[in-house]
């Protein structure tokens, strides 16, 4: 059986104690339990004050068979930012605008750069997406056409230097894709719109849910983990995109980055969300899983534990 735990954003001790409530124990080897296994949805760097220390406990905990891991967009975004291409430029712009992004990462990479490596080199082995026998795990957004070119063209399933450098070179499809699976769907408002988040900035997009249909929505209707509100009106149809959606008769997917706080959980029979948003004033959430179907009372949550370092 298997326990899916959410976004942990450099929230360390925060993992520990998930653990410990989950019944794992430190052995020699990192956390494990005696019959469980953890599946984390990525996005572990970042935000939070204990990057080394989180990334350390998973990495332990997959080397030793007792985890498993997908990669989030904050990885892919670290990936590219120490990534070179083959004139020597970085993949991602050392620009402040980039480098504020990773700030926290950033800040402890610096410090040591032997053990950045290492853990670059671990975080580039990691998968995209996972098919286990009951459920699927992806960190934003399963997309089967996108899961199926990324299969095709991407068969060893990682962010390897090779298939970073020929994304971002090529800026096409595979680079869609990748999006799709690590940052989810999102709705580019129309030139003419203009709005505003809370805290002022213009936004050109917004997150959506990518297993419902958008015909016949309100824009409002159809965002998903936007910290701003939306028109009620309807989308006019000609905006409306036909999107693949994610039937309800598919393996459940487990998911993260929606950074949903105490509505992190089920968001439908055969979605389940597990972000609750540690680093941002919220929870870090798990699913421990018993039978096939998904249920709301399987959802672990704790409260943010205080770096000692704070
Ligand atoms: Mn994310």
């Amino acid at each position: 059986m298997y326990d899916i735990i959410g976004d942990i954003h450099g929230e360390a001790n925060t993992l520990k104690h998930m653990l410990l409530s989950l019944d794992y124990v430190e052995g020699e080897e990192g956390y494990f339990h005696p019959e469980r296994k953890a599946v984390f949805v990525g996005d572990f760097v970042d935000r939070g004050p204990d990057i080394f220390e989180t990334l350390s406990i998973v990495r332990k905990m997959v080397t030793a068979g007792n985890a498993f891991a997908v990669v989030g967009n904050h990885e892919l975004n670290v990936l590219a930012y120490y990534t070179k291409d083959e004139d020597g430029l970085f993949l991602r712009e050392h620009s402040l605008k980039n480098r504020t992004q990773i700030k926290k990462t950033y800040e402890e990479f610096k410090l040591d750069k032997p053990k950045r490596k290492s853990y670059l080199k671990w975080l580039r082995s990691l998968p995209l997406f996972l098919e286990f026998d009951n459920f699927r795990i992806v960190h934003a957004c399963w997309d089967q056409d996108a899961i199926d070119l990324l299969k095709k063209e991407n068969p060893e399933n990682c962010l390897n230097k090779q298939f970073l450098r020929k994304i971002y070179f090529e800026r096409g499809k595979l680079f869609k894709a990748t999006m799709l699976l690590l940052k989810g769907r999102e709705f580019n408002f129309p030139d003419d719109m203009i709005l505003k988040d809370a805290y002022g900035f213009k936004r050109s997009a917004y997150r959506i849910k990518w297993w419902e249909p958008m015909e016949g929505k309100s824009f409002e209707d159809i965002s998903f983990g936007n910290r701003f509100h939306l028109p009620e009106y309807t989308i006019p149809s000609q905006l409306c995109k036909e999107i693949p959606l994610y039937p309800e008769t598919e393996l459940p997917v487990f998911f993260g980055h929606y950074c949903l706080g105490d509505n992190a959980g089920l968001v439908r029979n055969n979605l389940c969300c597990v972000d609750g948003c540690v680093a941002n004033g919220g929870i870090l959430v798990a699913y421990r899983m018993d039978a096939k179907e998904l249920k709301q009372n399987n959802i672990i949550s704790v409260k943010k534990v205080r770096s000692a370092q704070v």
